[in-house]
Formats: structure tokens, sequence, C-alpha cells
């Protein structure tokens, strides 16, 4: 039976007061949208590790692929606050739902406007903004996770086109891409990206099951056996690690904005049921034990709020550091993450069951914790950045 979506947004320092009539307007179609669209089907879709292909055209209607990128190219030409706000609503729903629209926009749009030539724009960004054409980013490899800089992907020139060798694994989206923007080394081992289409001889994208998170979201392998990709295909302007860094940069942001509305649905559950639960014949929620849950779980996500804010000004303002995106993402997956356990208890045996969403969120979020960098990763970054002392070498 279709579920209601009884969510409330939690926004205990008026955080909407800072916010324009843009920025509004643009996050009540998304939460419009998740309401309608997502939360009625999401649970199905995830208990049957299916990821649901038919919102890829409401997504691409709401502005969640792209939002930043100019308007001229098909994208939404909006600020950073607005692209959080979008991620932030869309992971309230889903974070396997996030995954898709941050791949598309950040992890495929954004190198290919980024880093692509006219020609490139102009032939992927508009069908990628409406979700008529679906990419994926391949970085990940079967030996070199945390440190991408030991790929051992390449490939060689061979006149106009050239011979793409090695896999990626992990790669959201993968299984049903039309395109992978794939990072490869050349015959001088440095890092360039290229853009591989489906039907190209060699090219494979197995699919990775028994998954027990993100289970709606498709994830799988690139695989390449002599692919041969056209040199027009190669993104002309960025070499090196920092091409695919860069696009993360913009994942990771979406991320902090997006983990913190996962937190904010398992709260808004767990309050709402504090207050309708009796045991001990009053609402649970006149418990000490389970305010406290409650008060810690508001504080933090406040915190987070009033962080990703003042991020995503000064991402608009080209001012983000890399390291700054990283504390926000780890902050507030962290928070997310302790928030869903929290909730969950509150839930009882209730709290385990599909009949709400924290405990989905709750295996989401492990995803979470590790893809765009690990947990421990950022806090090195976070390290490094405060000692100037890098602990990766
Ligand atoms: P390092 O020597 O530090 O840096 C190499 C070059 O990159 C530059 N750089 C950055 N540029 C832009 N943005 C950043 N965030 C950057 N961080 C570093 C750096 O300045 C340097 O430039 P240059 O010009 O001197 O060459 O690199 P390292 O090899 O020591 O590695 C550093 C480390 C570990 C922090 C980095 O590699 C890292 O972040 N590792 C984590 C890997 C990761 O996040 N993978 C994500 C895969 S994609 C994914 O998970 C998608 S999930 C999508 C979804 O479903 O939502
Ligand atoms: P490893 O790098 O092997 O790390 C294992 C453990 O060692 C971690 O706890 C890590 O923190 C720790 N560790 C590693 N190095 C250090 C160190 N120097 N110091 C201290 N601890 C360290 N990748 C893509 O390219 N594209 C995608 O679309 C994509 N989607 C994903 C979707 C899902 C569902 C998942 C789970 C992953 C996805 N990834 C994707 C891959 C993801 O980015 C990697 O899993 C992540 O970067 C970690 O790499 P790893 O799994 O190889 O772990």
């Amino acid at each position: 039976m279709a579920k209601t979506d009884l969510f409330e947004s939690p926004d205990y320092y008026f955080l909407d007061e800072l916010l324009t009539e843009e920025h509004k307007l643009v996050r009540a179609a998304v939460r419009d949208f998740v309401k309608k669209e997502v939360s009625p089907i999401i649970e199905d879709y995830a208990q049957r590790a299916e990821f649901p292909k038919h919102l890829i055209k409401g997504l691409g209607e709401i502005g969640a692929f792209g939002p930043t990128i100019p308007v001229q190219y098909g994208g939404g030409g909006m600020d950073y606050i607005a692209y959080g706000l979008i991620m932030q609503e869309v992971e309230r729903g889903d974070s396997g739902i996030r995954s898709t629209a941050s791949v598309q926009g950040s992890l495929v749009m954004y190198p290919i406007y980024a880093y692509g030539n006219e020609a490139q724009r102009n032939k992927y960004l508009p069908k990628l903004a409406t979700g008529e054409m679906m990419g994926c980013f391949g970085l990940t490899e079967p030996n070199h996770g945390s440190n991408p800089s030991g790929m051992t992907t390449n490939y060689k020139d061979a006149g106009d086109h050239v011979i793409l060798n090695g896999a990626k694994m992990w790669i959201s989206n993968s299984p049903f891409a039309d395109i992978a923007v794939v990072w490869a080394k050349n015959e001088e081992g440095k890092i360039k990206g290229i853009i591989v289409e489906r039907g190209m001889e060699g090219f494979t994208t197995p699919e990775t099951h028994n998954k027990w998170s993100l289970r709606a979201s498709s994830t799988g392998e690139l695989v390449f056996d002599n692919v041969k990709v056209p040199k027009e295909n190669i993104l002309p302007n960025v070499e090196g690690l920092k091409g695919p860094l860069g696009c993360l940069n913009q994942a990771r942001f979406g991320i902090a904005w997006g983990a913190i509305g996962a937190a904010m649905d398992c709260y808004d559950t767990a309050l709402r049921y504090s207050k309708e639960r009796i045991q001990f014949d009053r609402p649970i929620g006149g418990f000490q034990l389970q305010q406290k849950k409650l008060a810690e779980m508001i504080t933090e996500i406040t915190k987070a709020q009033l962080m990703n804010w003042r991020l995503g000004v000064l991402k608009s303002e080209d001012r983000a550091t890399p390291a700054q995106i990283s504390m926000a993402k780890r902050n507030s997956v962290e928070t997310a993450m302790n928030c869903a356990r929290e909730a969950r208890q509150m839930l009882g045996g209730m709290g385990i069951t599909g009949e709400y969403p924290i405990m989905r969120h709750m295996m989401n979020l492990e995803s979470v914790v590790t893809y765009e960098g690990t947990h421990d990763i950022h806090l090195l970054i976070t390290g490094m950045d405060v000692t100037g002392l890098n602990a990766f070498q």
C-alpha cells in the first residue's frame, strides 16, 4: 500500500530567513516531488533492490540534474544554496536517488562543462540535464579506492582514436548509463578524463548484486577490453588527479546537504512517533531518555544546517576550499548516522520495519560514509589542512 509522507522540515534556528524566494520555490518543488513520487514507492524498490528508473524524467524536470550548470547548456543556472537544498530534499527521500542526481550533475555534467570543449558541452549537456541521457563516473578501481592516483586503467594512441583498457568498480548508475566519464592514464602516465559511450565494442557494465545499502540505486563495474574511443571524446582542459578531485568537490558538497536531509527525516519520524506511541500510560516522548535523544538530534542537525548554509555561501562566491567541503561532508554523514541509530531505537521494534524510513536511511548511510572519500580520508584531509603535514605520504 502506498505510504503517506507526513514529513515536516525542522528549522530550529529559522534558517528559512536566510533563503531567497527562489530558494524556497525550488525547495518546495523538490519536496513536493519527493512526497508524491518518491516516498510512496521507495520502500518497495529498496526491498526489491531495484532503481526506480521512471523517476529520472521527473528528477530532470525539478532541476535535480546540473542545477549550477549554465542555462545555455540546459542546466539550472542556480547558486549553491539552491543546489544544496535540492540535494537535501532528494536525500530526505532516499540517498540512492540523491546518488543518481549527484552523479549526473556533479560527476558527469560538471566535468564535461568544466573540462570539455564546446562541441562536447553541446553534444551531451542538454540531454543529460533532462535525463534523456544518463551518465556515470568511473574513478574507483578494484585495487585503487582511497588512492585513485595509483589507477591502472589506461589508453594508448592509435591514430584518430585511443585504445582503452582496465576496469572500474563500485560505479553508481553504470548498469544503465548511456555514457561514462572515465579517468584513465595516457602513455605518459598522466590522468585524463574520457567519455565512453554504451555500445562501444569491448565496453561492458556488469551489475553489482547483494548490497545491503543503497538498494534503490544501481551499482556496477565498467570493464574496458581494448575499447576504441575517438580522440574527440577526451576532455581537453584538465590533466592529473585534480580533474576527478575537482568533480568530487561538487559532489561532496551535495552530500553534505543531502545527508542532513536523511537526518531530518529520521528526526521528524521519531519526533512524531514519540508523541503518538503510548507506554506506561503516556507518550514515550514524555520520558527524559527519549527527550535526550530528540534534543541531541535537533542540536546536531541545526549545527550541520548552519555549516551547510555557510559553505553554500562560500561556494557560491567560489571561496569554499576542498578541505572545508571535506569537513562538511564528514560532519553531515556522521550526524545523519547518529540520528538514524537513535531514531531507530526510539521506534522500538517498528524501527526495523519498512513501515518507517529510518532503517533504510541507516543502511544507505553506510555507503554515503564510504563513497566520495571515506570518513577517515576526510578526517586526514582536515588534519593535513590544519597542520600542513600530509599523512598520506
Ligand atoms: P594529492 O597529491 O594530494 O593531490 C593531487 C592533485 O590534486 C589536487 N587536489 C585537488 N584538486 C581539486 N579538488 C580537491 N579536492 C583536491 N585534492 C587534491 C592537488 O592539489 C594536486 O594537484 P597538482 O596540480 O599538484 O597535481 O593526491 P593524493 O594522491 O595524495 O590523494 C589525496 C586524497 C587521498 C585526499 C585523494 O586522492 C582522495 O580524496 N581520495 C578519496 C577518493 C575518493 O573520494 N573517491 C571517490 C570516487 S567517486 C565516488 O565515490 C562517487 S559516489 C557517487 C554517488 O553515488 O553519490
Ligand atoms: P579502501 O580505500 O580500500 O579503504 C578501506 C579502509 O581503509 C577505509 O576505512 C579507509 O578509510 C581506510 N584507509 C585507506 N587509506 C587510508 C589511509 N591513508 N589512512 C587511514 N585509513 C585509510 N566510485 C566511483 O568512482 N564512482 C562511483 O559512482 C562510485 N559509487 C559508489 C557507490 C557505492 C554504493 C559505493 C559503496 C562506493 C562507490 N564508489 C564509487 C567507490 C567509493 O568511492 C570507494 O568505495 C571509496 O573511495 C573507498 O575506496 P575502497 O572501497 O577501495 O576502500
